[in-house]
Parts: structure tokens; C-alpha cells; sequence
């Protein structure tokens, strides 16, 4: 007896919904892929799941791999990973033809897994799910799209009966045709992005990695002016404090920047143009071969609330502006520095203050290290006392000499004012907001800083009492924040602390409230907090 297959026409046509499965896949991962690459590497669920799986393998299936395939283990594991993948996402397809909802569930349950393997690797958190986010909704938006155009190519087969099954038989054999050229194209828009999201995606990664491996192996030269060290006591004795020295890996960061540049210190130039005597561009090697000088500058955003944290302490490294400018020779009637970063944010500086003698930098190390890819790597401005926004311009590669007359900065053609010079201001950082503190004696503590004046007085108010100077912990130079504590015994309920500062000019830090736009907010900072 002959097995004779008759061809079904819902049956046979399966293929058209595997193939949405696996399309639709192909794109969750694209798109997390290109934007893990932009937004943060660990971020990727492949190379999450890739480890995660390579963590779990027995030993001697690791030795196996490496015995058969050598180095091009991880390629075969990808690969191989992929494959599996695909056929999982191709079964799905086939359940989303009878089932689109359930199979969009079980899409969003594998987004969860992949956003599962992408938090148990060692240095992500809640944000780096963002690529994996974005990859599910794309993916399961993408499912729902292809399968509807899919049961379009085969209803008018006869599929399922319906009112196409009386229609007339022009539009019957018409149908088909057009439903299936609009499944093809779609199928084939999904593969075009998923392949170029992924590719793109991948390409990026490979660019940073090679910035983060150069970044690794540069050893920058010493100073020939060091800092002094710290003097003892700058952090005050107040538990709970944030650190004197701002780890680099915990210092804010602030910029315009969708992905952070990755520049090749091989390839870096700094022009130096405008009005000046002489012009000139400056490579690394030649930057890394002048007098570098280290200082301690405390950096705040303009953007900083009243309380707020936007503001972080480093030693910088690097070669004093003045003397940079004073090879160009600035000629008479310029006021101002326009810099420019590779990704065309600029900044306007007053010349003045580049050349007032304070320690304004082009920096290359932060904290002992080259700068970190997010925080300029590999040159970036350093100038003790402006807001970042018209001062700190990170990946910078241009300084024009010119007139605050003739051109304006990213944020000033924005609204915000020209100069920006940080305002006098003070903090408490313990006890924190709404915090209980045991009842007995407490230790209040904060942060105050006037860059290239120095802080001279800390207050306290305690709910309407007397105004208390706090003890100041040790200065480490005018550029650097100082910290403040103060020893307070008060009754179990509820209180309000303010603070506010005074400066070694005899400025008190007003209680005018500002917005941040357009030059700094100021106020004195409060903190409601309760004792038990
Ligand atoms: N290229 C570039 N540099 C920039 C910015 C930017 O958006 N792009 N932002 C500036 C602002 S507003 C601040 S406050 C500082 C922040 O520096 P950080 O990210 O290293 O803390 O960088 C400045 N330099
Ligand atoms: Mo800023």
C-alpha cells in the first residue's frame, strides 16, 4: 500500500510561520544588539547568554571544545547557540499561527530569560535590561506583524471558510499573489533589519572593545608637578559619608552623548585655531611628552538641584591650558575659547579664566588612571570653578580662539548662560531625607564647595534654632569641595536641618531659590529626617 501525502493547504503551509518565528527572533536580538552597542556592552543578552552558558558547561566539556575547535571555540558556540535559537523561534512561529497571543506570552517569557542571563553577569544592573526590553517589544511587535500577513497568503486557499470562498474567481486567484508578495516583503524588511541591527550591533562592540583594550594598555607618564597628597581629616568624621575622592567608576556623568565616543589615541588631534599668533595641532605622543601637572578639582554640573549630587572630586592629570595657550598667543580683542568634542558638542570658556593662573587642564588621567571612555578618554577640559557645560568639554578636539561676540556653545544656543561660573553651595548628606536616626547623639554631615575660593564657614539650622558652625574637615585645596560635620542631640519627633556656607570672600551662600536653567540653582538645602 502506497503512503500517498496529499498536500493540505493549511498544513503545508506551515513553513510561512516558522519562518515569522524565527525572523522575529533574529530581530529581538538585532535590535538588542545594536542597542546594547550603543548604550552599554554588558548589556547584550547574546553575549549574556553566551557567557552564562560557558560558565555553566561541565570543565571537560569546555577541554572538549577547546581540543576540537581551538580558538574558534566561541564562534562555534555562537553559531551553534544561534541555530538553536532559531529553530526554538521557528517552533514558536508555528504555535503563533493558531495561537498569537500565547505565543506572544511565550516571547515576552524569553525576553525574561534573556534579561535573567544578562543581570547574573558580574557588572550589570537594572538599566542594562534596556537593550533586552526593546529587543522583546520589537520581537513579539514583529511576530504579531508577520503571522497576520502569513494568514492572509493562505486564507483565500480555502483555509478557513468564510465569505472569500463565494467571492468571484478573479479576485480569487488575484488574492493569493498580492497576500503573498506582502508576506514576502515583509518577511524580507524584518530579515534586512534584524541582519543590519545585528551587524551594525556587533561592528560597534568590536570598536569599543578595541578602544577599551587600547585604553587598558596605555601608561601615562608621571607628573612633573604632582599634587600634594591629602592632608589627614578631609572626609568628615560622619558615618555615611560619600568619599572625599570620587571613585571614577561612581562620578557622575553628564553629556549629549547617545554613544560615547571611542577614539583612537593613535589618531587624536587637538587643533588649536582662532585668533591667535600661531596655530597649531597637537597629536598624543606629543601631548603625553609636556610637563604634565596633577591637580585635585571638584567638577559640578550646572544641572545640579539644590542637594543634588551631580558633582564629583578627582585628581586630574594633564597639561596647563594657560601654557597650551600661550604657545598659540591669543591676539587682542579675543575673550573667549570655543572647544569642541569629536561628537560636535562644544563649550565657550572666558579666556580670562584659562589664563588667571588657576589649574585649568587638558586632561588625559583621572584619578591615577587614563580617563574612562565615558569621561573623555582620551583628552577632556579641567577648569576649577565652571560648570562642566561651558568648561569640562570631554573627547575634545578643537580650541578655537575667539569672541564670545562672534560664536556660541551647545547649551548657550540653548538657553543657558554664557559664562557659568559654579555657585557657591552646600549640602547635607547624612542624615539622608526622611531618614530615622536612633535617638541619642546624631552626627549631621554634608559637602560645600566655592571653587578657586575656598569654603571658610558651615552652618546648620536645626527646626528655627540658632544657626550652628559645623567643624570643617581638613581643605584640600580651593578647587576641592570640603565636608562638614556637626554633633546635634535633639528630641524623638520630627525635624528640619538647613544648611548654607560662607565663602573665603565673606560671601554667604544666599537663600534666593534659582532653577537650575539658566546659570545654577541656589537656596539652602533642607532635610526632614526623624528620630526614633
Ligand atoms: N563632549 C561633551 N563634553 C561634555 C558634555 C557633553 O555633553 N559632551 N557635557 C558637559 C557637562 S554639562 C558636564 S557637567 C561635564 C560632566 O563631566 P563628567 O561626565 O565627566 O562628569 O562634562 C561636560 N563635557
Ligand atoms: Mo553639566
Amino acid at each position: 500500500m502506497a503512503m500517498t501525502r496529499h498536500a493540505e493547504p493549511g498544513s503545508a503551509r506551515g513553513w510561512p510561520f516558522a519562518a515569522s518565528g524565527a525572523l522575529a527572533a533574529a530581530l529581538l536580538l538585532g535590535i538588542a544588539e545594536i542597542a546594547s552597542a550603543l548604550f552599554s556592552p554588558v548589556s547584550s543578552p547574546l553575549v549574556a547568554v553566551g557567557a552564562a552558558f560557558i560558565d555553566i558547561t561541565p570543565s571537560w566539556l569546555k577541554d572538549f571544545a577547546i581540543d576540537v575547535f581551538g580558538t574558534a571555540d566561541k564562534l562555534v558556540l555562537m553559531v551553534s547557540m544561534g541555530v538553536v535559537a532559531l529553530a526554538l523561534a521557528a517552533v514558536l512561529g508555528l504555535i503563533a499561527r493558531r495561537r498569537v497571543a500565547l505565543a506572544s506570552v511565550l516571547c515576552a517569557a524569553i525576553a525574561v530569560l534573556l534579561g535573567a542571563a544578562v543581570l547574573s553577569r558580574p557588572a550589570t544592573g537594572w538599566l542594562d535590561l534596556l537593550p533586552t526590553v526593546l529587543g522583546g517589544v520589537a520581537g513579539i511587535a514583529a511576530l504579531n506583524w508577520l503571522v497576520r500577513l502569513a494568514h492572509r497568503r493562505t486564507v483565500p486557499n480555502g483555509d478557513s471558510p468564510g465569505p472569500e470562498s463565494t467571492e468571484g474567481g478573479a479576485s480569487g486567484s488575484a488574492r493569493p499573489e498580492a497576500a503573498r508578495r506582502t508576506f514576502l516583503i515583509g518577511a524580507g524588511l524584518t530579515a534586512v533589519v534584524a541582519v543590519a541591527t545585528m551587524a551594525g550591533g556587533r561592528a560597534l562592540s568590536a570598536v569599543s572593545t578595541a578602544a577599551m583594550a587600547t585604553r587598558d594598555a596605555l601608561r601615562l607618564p608621571g607628573a612633573r608637578r604632582t599634587a600634594a597628597p591629602l592632608p589627614p581629616g578631609v572626609g568628615a568624621p560622619a558615618p555615611g559619608m560619600p568619599p572625599f575622592v570620587t571613585p571614577n567608576g561612581d562620578f557622575y556623568r553628564i553629556d549629549t552623548a547617545l554613544a560615547v565616543p571611542r577614539i583612537d589615541p593613535s589618531t587624536w588631534e587637538l587643533r588649536v585655531h582662532g585668533m591667535v599668533e600661531e596655530e597649531f595641532t597637537l597629536s598624543f605622543t606629543e601631548l603625553l611628552e609636556l610637563d604634565l601637572q596633577e591637580s585635585w578639582v571638584t567638577l559640578t554640573c550646572v544641572s545640579n538641584p539644590v542637594g543634588g549630587d551631580l558633582a564629583g572630586n578627582a585628581k586630574w592629570l594633564g597639561y596647563p591650558l594657560q601654557d597650551l595657550l600661550a604657545r598659540a598667543r591669543p591676539q587682542a580683542g579675543a575673550d573667549m575659547v570655543l572647544s569642541t568634542s569629536v561628537d560636535g558638542f562644544s563649550a565657550s570658556t572666558s579666556l580670562d579664566v584659562l589664563t588667571d593662573g588657576r589649574d585649568a587642564l587638558l586632561a588625559v588621567g583621572m584619578n591615577g588612571e587614563p580617563l574612562p571612555l565615558e569621561h573623555g578618554f582620551p583628552v577632556r577640559m579641567v577648569v576649577p570653578g565652571l560648570y562642566g557645560y561651558v568648561s569640562a568639554t570631554k573627547w575634545v578636539v578643537d580650541l578655537e580662539v575667539t569672541r564670545f561676540a562672534d560664536k556660541t556653545a551647545y547649551w548657550t544656543d540653548r538657553g543657558w548662560s554664557e559664562r557659568g561660573p559654579i555657585k557657591l553651595a552646600s549640602r547635607i548628606d547624612v542624615p539622608r531625607g526622611f531618614e530615622a536616626v536612633p535617638a541619642g547623639a546624631t552626627v549631621l554631615g554634608g559637602t560645600a564647595w566655592s571653587q578657586t575660593i575656598g569654603i571658610d564657614r558651615v552652618q546648620v539650622q536645626v527646626d528655627d534654632g540658632a544657626w550652628q558652625d559645623a567643624t570643617l574637615a581638613a581643605e584640600a585645596t580651593v578647587d576641592t569641595w570640603r565636608q562638614w560635620s556637626l554633633e546635634w542631640e535633639g528630641e524623638p519627633g520630627n525635624h528640619t536641618a538647613r544648611v548654607r556656607a560662607v565663602n573665603r570672600d565673606g560671601e554667604v551662600q544666599t537663600a534666593e531659590r534659582a532653577d537650575t536653567v539658566p546659570d545654577g540653582a541656589s537656596g539652602w538645602h533642607e532635610v526632614q529626617f526623624r528620630v526614633e
